[in-house]
């Protein structure tokens, strides 16, 4: 990112917002883009008159629709679903659901663009979309959500399907709340297809892939380390949240000889200045998984000290692993990463950085893998989720995390190839970019003007 003045980059940013009034999150993640697309682009004639960019930045289509439930009192109770289908140049729709209640439109948009991107640097035949709602599944029964998903899918059914769209989980989104759509999908539609991803074992889903996002993000980490010959053992890491792309981020941290000081939940952050050890993360996830908890209990739990309302940006680590949502790192926390000794950032979470985070920490020369590179591992196994579900065949765990690990080493290589700066450092939000666009731009370039 460059601080002099781009004057193609300002009117395109002045059209995307214009086009998309108020849509906030939605801007910031094609301005993320579009500062290293545009002066990729800038004597490419071809792309800029085929209108490439601008045709990504506008989603193939949105449908957004009534949910209706009956919660266990009785009540009718009213939301919004949502379905972006944003591109399926290079493969059908494929992306997360995500159920929470700062879940809007713009919010989807962001998460889908990103998505185009991240699904392309995987190297699997998989386009981009998001979904979700802005129902709450905080302190809902079980009955609760089984009611909401089935009637979330009654209506998502008509527009997705294994060769058009291919729904995962996301944020309140796991295991139970994929088998409940699967179900009513099934139930529906009469056919036994690998219509969405993060399946259980038993009916389709994919060895591995509850573990995909967070050991893909460790994965990420150690290509990063290794690039400037380090290693993960023995470093000092802070972790935030504690869902399920944290949980796992923190198993591989731990089993490769890292020291987890953090962890946290919306309510506050957690922190062990001697480390979480292994029953401590399985504790926590009984927690989390089974008890629906609050990350404060673990205080008494396991013995860790509990910053009520606090991030852990302000803690003292080496690497850190932002695991819980968009914009969890502001300014004053990039300024507090670095001056806690923070030398590395791979993003589990979606856009957790503001842009004047990533700024800062450009300038206090950070090694930093933006999300669409770091997390990809989750959506990556999702696509060989499908490879298995088109096969009919169930591959092992150790197939499977051999493969996460090749295209994790890959994606960091794609970074560097298309990121280095001529001082010799990588760029890794620019490799990323233009690695991600390069294929869908070459892919919509083949099929013409539509
Ligand atoms: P989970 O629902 O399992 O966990 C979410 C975690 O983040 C919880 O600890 C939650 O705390 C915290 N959190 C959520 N919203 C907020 C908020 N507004 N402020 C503070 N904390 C918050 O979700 P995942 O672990 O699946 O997702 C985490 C991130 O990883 C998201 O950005 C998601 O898009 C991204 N991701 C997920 C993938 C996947 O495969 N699941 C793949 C790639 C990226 P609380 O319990 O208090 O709500
Ligand atoms: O943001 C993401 O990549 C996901 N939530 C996973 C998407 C998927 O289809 O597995």
């Amino acid at each position: 990112m460059s601080m002099i003045k781009d004057i193609e980059l300002d009117h395109f940013m002045n059209g995307v917002i214009r086009r998309n009034p108020g849509e906030t999150e939605f801007h910031q993640a094609v301005q993320e883009v579009a500062v290293d697309i545009i002066p990729h682009i800038r004597h490419n004639e071809t792309v800029k008159k085929m209108r490439i960019l601008e045709r990504m930045t506008e989603p193939d289509r949105i449908v957004s629709f009534r949910v209706i439930w009956e919660d266990d009192k009785g009540n009718i109770r009213v939301n919004r679903g949502y379905r972006v289908q944003q591109n399926n140049a290079i493969g059908p729709y494929k992306g997360g659901i995500r159920f929470h209640p700062t879940v809007t439109q713009s919010v989807l948009k962001f998460l889908a663009f990103e998505q185009v991107f991240k699904n392309s640097l995987t190297g699997l035949p998989l386009g981009g979309g998001k979904g979700g709602s802005d129902f709450n599944p905080k302190g809902k029964s079980d009955r609760e959500i089984m009611r909401f998903c089935q009637a979330f899918m009654t209506e998502l059914s008509k527009y997705i399907g294994p060769n058009t769209d291919v729904p995962a989980g996301d944020i309140g989104v796991g295991g139970r709340e994929v088998g409940y759509m699967f179900g009513q999908y099934k139930r529906l539609i009469d056919r036994f297809e690998g219509v969405l991803t993060g399946k259980g074992v038993e009916f389709g889903g994919s060895k591995i892939r509850p573990e995909a996002t967070g050991y893909g993000v460790v994965y990420m980490m150690q290509a990063m380390l290794k690039q400037k010959s380090q290693e993960m053992a023995g470093k000092v890491c802070a972790v935030s949240g504690s869902g399920n792309v944290a949980q796992y981020c923190v198993e591989k941290l731990l089993e490769l000889g890292a020291k987890v000081v953090s962890m946290s939940d919306s309510g506050g952050t957690i922190y062990k200045e001697t480390g979480i050890s292994k029953d401590d993360l399985l504790w926590i996830m009984n927690l989390k998984n089974v008890r629906g908890g609050r990350i404060s209990e673990a205080e008494a739990g396991i013995g860790a000290e509990y910053l009520e309302g606090k991030r852990p940006w302000q803690i003292e680590c080496e690497l850190a692993f932002p695991c819980a949502t968009q914009n969890e790192i502001e300014a004053d926390d990039a300024k507090s990463l670095i001056k806690k000794g923070c030398k590395a950032i791979s993003e589990g979470a979606n856009m957790p950085s503001t842009p004047a985070a990533i700024e800062i920490f450009r300038e206090g020369k950070i090694v930093h893998a933006p999300s669409k590179a770091a997390n990809a591992g989750g959506v990556a196994v999702s696509g060989l989720e499908m490879s298995q579900n088109s096969l009919r065949m169930s591959w092992s765990r150790e197939d499977v995390d051999n493969h996460l690990r090749n295209i994790m080493a890959d994606i960091h290589d794609q970074c560097v190839a298309n990121g280095t700066n001529s001082n010799g450092d990588v760029d890794y939000f620019k490799g990323a970019n233009i690695a991600g666009f390069e294929k869908v731009s070459r892919a919509m370039l083949a099929y013409g003007a539509i």
